[in-house]
């Protein structure tokens, strides 16, 4: 199942916890509340799991959940404004709603940006 998945798109990335933060839904502000959060990329899509990395595995079906982050038409940017932390990035979905993805380990979260942004273009010359 995973592997489908991964071999799917070769832009997805396997799980792995990062920290997040949403900051805007729908062009609303919200009030920032940092989680840590395990994170798959698959299809197109972002997908954010709570729970264990059990879970999130048994819970990704082909197709993936039907509630991700939709990625056509997102911008990907580096931010050193919305933060005081390090290694952080923005995600703006089209719908208005905005997300910060941080990790300490500036090669973890450069391989998380770099994925996702091939995922936005990829989407856009879909
Ligand atoms: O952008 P902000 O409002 O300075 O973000 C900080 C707040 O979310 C803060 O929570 P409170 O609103 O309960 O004080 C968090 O504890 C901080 O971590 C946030 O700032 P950083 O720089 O860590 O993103």
């Amino acid at each position: 199942l995973f592997m489908s998945c991964m071999h799917y798109f070769h832009v997805d990335l396997q799980g792995e916890y990062l920290n997040k933060a949403k900051i805007s839904e729908g062009g609303k502000k919200l009030r920032k509340n940092w989680t840590s959060a395990w994170v798959v990329l698959c299809s197109g899509e972002l997908h954010f799991y709570k729970e264990s990395k059990q879970e999130a595995l048994a819970n990704l079906k082909p197709g993936c959940k039907p509630d991700g982050v939709n990625l056509c038409g997102a911008v990907i940017e580096w931010t050193s404004e919305k933060s005081s932390r390090k290694n952080v990035f923005q995600i703006t979905t089209r719908s208005g709603d905005e997300f910060l993805l941080q990790s300490d380990d500036y090669a973890t979260i450069s391989k998380w940006h770099d994925a996702i942004k091939r995922a936005v273009d990829r989407s856009v010359n879909a």
